[in-house]
């Protein structure tokens, strides 16, 4: 059966990436459909050999669309998500829209793939930094129990878009030639003040909320309550971007629910998990980077140690690609998934 598929946000960050992956998957792409924003309108874009045109997106634009993948930030799908729906395509959202919305499936497929079949045409994909999370620690779940999460992320500036990658370059170029360094975008264009990422780290991934966690970090305590179902779950999270163009990597604390688990046990739970390469060889400096992980499907999982003083507490360290695992492949891989099961 062929798809007619379409992809909003076609020139950004994670849109390129979609169509990467629908052609190295070989998803059975009937009809493509390229959407952005007014201003790329007219202009082209290869896929699989072919040139298409971009067209603006438009409520119009999505008629006789099957799937249609969202990835222009979260106003463009609440504008068009439901629009699209109504009009008979199975929306994939990449942003954080209605990942909150008790009836939208919020879904990782390797930890909550059986969610997809409670969907009424819009399916969340989680943020990047959560779904290389639940990745790595759904298989420690199954096997201990969870009790405890305490996270500390190092995100790629790709993670904000193609113009902070550029960001990024025009820094280091300025660094380097001795010229003025410009900050206009990180760590949130919105905010009120910028701050260099070159040579930097900052400790602020999207806005404050009430509580002074940053959105980020609520993202990834309430996205994976939500994924794993489990309310009781205490989650907590520090949320820093630090001068990587592409790879997320992960700082975890965990405390399981059963007692005396080895550090043996643990890594072998990880080692026989679906999506999880376990890189974790400290005698030869194995461990996992995100330059390395940059261009790689995978989560990448290491330097798995026993806590010294908590009996039930492990520490790890998760790295993927950010555009990738945490964005483009997870949304082909639901697409994927709901073909499989009957869903499309
Ligand atoms: P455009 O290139 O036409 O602005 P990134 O996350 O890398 O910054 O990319 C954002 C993506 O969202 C781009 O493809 C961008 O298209 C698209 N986009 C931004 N605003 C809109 C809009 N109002 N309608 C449709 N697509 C949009
Ligand atoms: C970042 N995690 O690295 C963000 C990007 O909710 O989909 C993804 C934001 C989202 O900046």
């Amino acid at each position: 059966k062929e798809l007619t598929v379409a992809v909003v946000g076609a020139t950004g960050a994670v849109g390129t990436k979609m169509m990467e992956q629908l052609a190295k998957r070989k998803f059975p792409v009937g009809k493509l459909k390229l959407l952005a924003s007014k201003r790329s309108a007219g202009n082209t874009l290869d896929f699989a050999g072919q040139t298409y045109t971009i067209e603006e997106a438009t409520p119009e634009a999505f008629e006789g669309v099957d799937v249609a993948l969202f990835s222009a930030g979260g106003s463009v799908s609440k504008a068009l998500a439901k629009e699209a729906a109504k009009r008979g395509a199975v929306v994939i959202d990449n942003t954080s829209a209605f990942r909150m919305d008790p009836e939208v499936p919020l879904v990782v497929p390797e930890v909550n793939r059986a969610d997809l079949k409670e969907h009424n045409g819009i399916i969340a994909n989680p943020n990047c930094s959560t779904i290389q999370m639940v990745v790595a620690l759904e298989p420690i779940r199954q096997a201990f129990g969870l009790k405890n999460i305490i996270v500390s992320t190092y995100q790629a500036v790709s993670g904000s878009g193609v113009s902070a990658i550029e960001e990024l370059h025009q820094q280091s170029l300025a660094w380097d030639e001795g010229k003025n360094v410009e900050a206009n975008i990180l760590p949130v264009k919105s905010d009120k003040k910028h701050f260099p990422i070159a040579r930097n780290v900052l400790p602020q991934i999207d806005v404050f909320t009430e509580n002074g966690f940053t959105y980020e970090e609520m993202k990834m305590i309430n996205e994976t309550k939500k994924i794993m179902h489990d309310d009781a779950l205490a989650v907590a999270a520090t949320c820093v971007r630090v001068p990587v163009v592409a790879g997320h990597s992960e700082s975890v604390f965990v405390e399981v629910d059963k007692a005396g688990v080895t550090v043996e046990e643990f890594r072998k739970a990880l080692e026989n998990a679906p999506g999880v390469v376990v890189q974790d060889d400290i005698t030869n400096q194995q461990y996992p980077m995100p330059l390395f992980a940059e261009g790689e499907d995978p989560t990448f999982v290491g330097r798995i140690r026993k806590d010294l003083a908590n009996d039930r507490g492990f520490h790890l360290w998760i790295v993927a690609d950010n555009l990738l695992k945490g964005a483009a492949l997870n949304s082909i891989q639901i697409a994927e998934a709901m073909l499989e099961d009957g869903l499309l």
